[in-house]
């Protein structure tokens, strides 16, 4: 199996990157912010609790997200891989995956950082915010808290796949067309 995690940091192309991945390799996509925005839209206990995190930039605690991962991965048994996307953003949570996989005989291929500054996340966020509704894009404040998120609790999880020869760093500021050719020439290589 094709097991391929992006990471990076909000704004970086993760969901961007991913679309294009799964058309070129067929994948199941696993964004636990798409999973949870679906959840707000059907205006579920877990969603309603979700929201609130979410609209303020904080990170959703580590049991919902494992849960739900752990949910897809059992509802997709035949599935030739998937792209973790957003999913792990904290230690706990790459640890929980690699136990989950573990269960299914399988593994993580590799990590694939894309690498962004601030000032350029916070224009795409913003410039995202203007259409599409989504209250953790439209305000500056939020972004940088979403930053910091990432910078605090997040970034440790790079640490975790390096230490297990996963990990690679590409350039994610570029034409979307160019950074693809990067991940799929990193994705080759797996
Ligand atoms: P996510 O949905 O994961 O939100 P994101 O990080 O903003 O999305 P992404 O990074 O995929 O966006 P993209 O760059 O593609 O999470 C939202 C919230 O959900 C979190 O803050 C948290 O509260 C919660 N959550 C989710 N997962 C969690 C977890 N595991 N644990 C706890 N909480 C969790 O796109 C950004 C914009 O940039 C787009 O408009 C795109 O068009 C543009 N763009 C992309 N590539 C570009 C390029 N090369 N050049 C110019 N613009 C580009």
């Amino acid at each position: 199996m094709l097991n391929l995690v992006l990471f990076g940091p909000p704004g970086a192309g993760k969901g961007t990157q991913s679309q294009k991945l799964i058309e070129k390799y067929g994948l199941i996509h696993l964004s636990t912010g798409d999973i949870l925005r679906g959840e707000i839209t059907q205006g579920t206990t877990l969603g309603l609790e979700a929201k609130k995190l979410m609209d303020d930039g904080k990170l959703v605690p580590d049991e919902v997200v494992i849960g739900m991962i752990s949910n897809k991965l059992d509802a997709n048994p035949d599935a030739k891989g998937f792209i973790f996307d957003g999913f792990p953003r904290t230690v706990a949570q790459a640890t929980a995956l690699d136990t989950l996989l573990e269960e299914k005989s399988t593994a993580i291929s590799g990590m694939i950082a894309l690498v962004v500054d601030d000032e350029e996340l916070e224009k795409r966020l913003l410039e995202r915010g203007k259409t599409s509704g989504r209250p953790d894009d439209a305000n500056p404040e939020i972004i940088r808290k979403r930053i910091n998120e990432y910078n605090t609790k997040t970034t440790p999880v790079a640490e975790f796949y390096k230490n297990q020869n996963k990990f690679t760093s590409i350039n994610g500021v570029g034409s979307i067309d160019e950074i693809f050719t990067e991940i799929s020439a990193v994705t080759e290589g797996y």
